[in-house]
């Protein structure tokens, strides 16, 4: 880990990836997400594929976690293969509780993660208890992922619906690009009272591939914090 923030959450997100990924059971085609709580799942697998002798295989939400996977032998599959996944575990940047509503694509994933997300029979969505929020825009940014040419048109319809927008850059000042190769809209909207219209308004944005707005498609929530495990569905 040098060189690197510790995390002082990674006791927790560990404690819910690892929760969560005993659901995973023989045979299963199962959808792996992105993030750090992400990895202890991919990990965590790995280790009941050596130890248990799980048998599954997945697709992967993103390059990193597709290194991942391979480094822990999982077997990885194709849509092709499974246009269905029993199950996709990924992490999230805020949760709404009651709607299980949330915001994600802090990591850049967001298009693979939304497309596996769909393909899933159960989502479960793993993080530690600080996500919660009252209202999705709360914590974060919402991202939103847009094609390359006319990024800037793209933009300031984005700004219009009432977003303060910046384009995900990279610390040496070069766009960020997505593992799909588009660009990253971070739009901060504040609390976001309807979420399923703004949806709507941003899909309607000619340009935009997808947003961070994940709704209405979390089957249960697994948070881990200071009072325990927290199970919500
Ligand atoms: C992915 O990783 C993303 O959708 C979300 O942005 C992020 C959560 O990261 P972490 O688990 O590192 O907090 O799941």
């Amino acid at each position: 880990m040098t060189g690197q923030t510790p995390d002082p959450a990674a006791q927790f997100k560990q404690q819910a990836a690892e929760y969560a990924a005993a659901f995973v059971k023989d045979g299963m085609a199962v959808g792996l997400g992105t993030g750090s709580t992400a990895k202890f799942v991919v990990a965590e697998l790995g280790r009941r594929m050596r130890e248990e002798g799980l048998r599954f295989c997945a697709i992967p939400t993103s390059d990193a976690t597709e290194a991942q996977a391979r480094e822990e032998g999982i077997p990885l599959t194709t849509f092709a293969q499974h246009p269905y996944l029993d199950l996709a575990i990924d992490g999230a940047d805020e949760i709404e509780p009651v709607t299980l509503n949330l915001v994600k694509g802090r990591g850049g994933a967001l298009l693979r993660e939304k497309i596996v997300a769909a393909a899933a029979k159960q989502f479960v969505v793993v993080a530690d208890a600080s996500k919660y929020v009252d209202h999705l825009g709360m914590l974060c940014p919402v991202p939103v992922e847009v094609v390359p040419f006319g990024w800037e048109s793209a933009a300031a319809r984005l700004a219009a619906l009432g977003a303060q927008v910046a384009p995900r850059k990279h610390a040496n000042g070069s766009f960020y690009l997505t593992d799909e190769k588009n660009l990253i809209m971070d739009c901060i909207f504040g609390p976001i009272t309807d979420p399923d219209a703004l949806s709507r308004s941003i899909y309607a944005i000619v340009g935009v591939i997808e947003h961070g707005l994940f709704l209405h498609m979390a089957t249960q929530t697994i948070t881990a914090g200071p009072e325990g495990i927290k199970v919500l569905d």
